[in-house]
């Protein structure tokens, strides 16, 4: 399957999401992040994303790895994939627009989970509580939430 990164940004009681412009999930509020090119580490690529879609310079040693979630899309399998989930404390740069994102900071407790991918709501806060998320959804090709096992445990 298909493995992609995606990265959020945290700093006191804020989060930092992008809406999304183009493309796959366009229109909806999500961390950044996308798929490793070539040879690149998933590490690399989580740093590289970051860059491209914000304009955030990070170092890969900030990234922390808060969970990995499979998604599948049984009517449309060339959608599925496992997303590798990073928070990213320390960073340089201010977050500009990009093509492809328009970055906003949100306070933790004005989260809209109405406004993000169906699944979030069942796992960005467990990560968002320090623990480590993994598990699979199903959403349906209208990318509606059908099922979701999701289990945490301790980040490490
Ligand atoms: P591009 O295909 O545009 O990268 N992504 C998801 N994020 C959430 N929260 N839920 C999902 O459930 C997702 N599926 C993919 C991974 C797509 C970006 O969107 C993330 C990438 O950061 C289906 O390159």
């Amino acid at each position: 399957m298909r493995q992609v990164t995606l990265c959020y940004l945290l700093r006191d009681d804020e989060i930092l999401l992008g809406v999304k412009k183009r493309g796959f999930g366009a229109g909806r509020y999500n961390g950044f992040g996308g798929k490793p090119r070539d040879d690149e580490s998933l590490e690399a690529a989580a740093i590289r994303e970051l860059r491209e879609e914000c304009g955030i310079d990070a170092e890969e040693s900030s990234l922390r790895k808060m969970g990995e979630i499979s998604f599948y899309f049984p009517q449309r399998p060339d959608w599925d994939q496992v997303v590798h989930v990073y928070f990213i404390n320390e960073w340089s740069g201010e977050p500009r627009e990009t093509d492809e994102m328009r970055p906003e900071w949100v306070l933790l407790k004005d989260l809209d989970y109405d406004r993000m991918w169906d699944a979030d709501r069942h796992w960005l806060p467990q990560a968002l509580e320090g623990k480590f998320v993994k598990g699979k959804a199903v959403y349906s090709a209208d990318q509606k939430l059908v099922e979701h096992d999701i289990k945490t445990s301790a980040a490490g």
